[in-house]
């Protein structure tokens, strides 16, 4: 690396020599500094006051030169101050240059490479089918009414005419809230077992006649299996008018069934019984998977029973001021999980509530 040397001869050819080296150094260590670091280490190294190289000459070559040849050494020094202070300069923005060049390297966006893809979230296949049924009875004039999920004994058993010691009321398949004691029977609150009690709230709110579908979440105390799971959805249905029939109910529920699995898929109507429809039916359809032949979805049977339905009780208008004389009606109630297993041949209702992506990618 270069360093100065001392001047034992002051003739301007050794003069010219002497700083003919130093510049060519200058100019090798300023091409050599490429980047902030380098940079900042060769200017102190010719810049610094104490012992720069600049100094050095000062220090070395001026202030020791005698008298006559003051004026050559003179001129040279500023003249190679002169030159250094632009090497300097030069190296200085081929740093910089070479600083912003890296950002914005490390900068660069390479508009060839894929995208990130962000998968879509799409409807849960059991909302999916809520939504469609709700789109089938909307079509035929029916709103929407919701109601809430925790509920009085009152809406969820005895408007709907359940008597006191009805079955459903016990703890076995209720869920109730705790703390409750001290108040009166119908005030306490569980979590509602079926949307039915928005049949109740509606024709409170509602002048017949009445066509309304209830969707929502309802909770039992069902130990988890396939087919049953401790929350669901339901979607009720109530029609309420003069002259409604029970062929009213079927060719509603047909049309609904034919909506939702086709039109080739039969209906079929059991008695059953609920407290607050008379008489009460279930409701099966024949097997959208074998068409009736028998297949594991329909245990061999031909048949999958959905839901439960049947003209309103008299009983039950009593409870909300309707003129049972003159009003009749038809109610049901679909369990949803039930209709999306059979519509997406699913096996096992808890694949519905699991959060398993691979399971539900199948509907994106
Ligand atoms: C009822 O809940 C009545 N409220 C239905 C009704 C409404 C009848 C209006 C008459 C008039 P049920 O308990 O059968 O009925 O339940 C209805 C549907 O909910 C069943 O057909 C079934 O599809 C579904 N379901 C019942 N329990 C469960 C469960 N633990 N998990 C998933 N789905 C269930």
């Amino acid at each position: 690396m270069y360093s100065v040397p001392k001047l034992e001869d002051y003739s301007p050819a050794s003069l010219d020599k002497a700083a003919a080296e130093l510049l060519s150094a200058l100019e090798a260590e300023s091409q050599a500094a490429a980047d902030a670091k380098a940079f900042e280490e060769f200017r102190n190294r010719w810049m610094a006051r104490k012992n720069g190289i600049l100094s050095q000459i000062n220090d070395m070559w001026l202030k020791p030169a005698p008298g006559p040849s003051k004026r050559d050494v003179g001129q040279r020094v500023n003249a190679l101050k002169t030159a250094a202070e632009e090497r300097i300069n030069a190296a200085q923005s081929r740093a910089a240059g070479s600083a912003n060049d890296a950002k914005l390297k490390a900068e660069t966006v390479d508009i060839s490479l894929p995208g990130i893809l962000r998968p879509l979230g799409v409807k849960h296949p059991v909302l999916r089918v809520l939504d469609e049924l709700i789109d089938v009875f909307v079509k035929m004039g029916y709103s929407v009414a919701e109601g809430p999920e925790v509920e009085t004994d009152y809406y969820n058993f005895e408007a709907l005419n359940f008597p006191p010691n009805h079955p459903a009321r016990d703890t076995q398949d209720t869920l109730f809230i705790s703390g409750q004691e001290k108040r009166a029977q119908r005030d306490r609150l569980l979590l509602r077992t079926h949307t039915s009690p928005v049949q109740i709230r509606s024709m409170e709110r509602l002048k017949p006649p009445v066509r309304v579908i209830c969707p929502g979440k309802v909770f039992r105390n069902d130990a988890p299996d396939a087919t049953h799971s401790p929350m669901f959805h339901q979607i009720e249905g109530l029609c309420v008018d003069t002259n409604i029939t029970f062929g009213d109910l079927k060719g509603t529920l047909e049309h609904a069934m034919h909506s939702l699995f086709g039109s080739s898929v039969k209906t079929s109507f059991r008695p059953s019984f609920f407290p607050f429809t008379e008489p009460s039916v279930e409701v099966s359809i024949s097997c959208p998977f074998c068409g009736g032949k028998g297949c594991r979805p329909c245990k061999q049977s031909g048949w999958i029973e959905l839901l439960g339905a049947g003209m309103v009780d008299p009983n039950v208008f009593g409870f909300v001021n309707y003129d049972a004389q003159k009003l009749s009606g038809f109610a049901f109630g679909m369990g949803v999980e039930r209709l999306a297993m059979m519509k997406y041949d699913v096996d096992d209702i808890q694949q519905f509530f699991y959060g398993d992506m691979r399971f539900l990618e199948q509907f994106a």
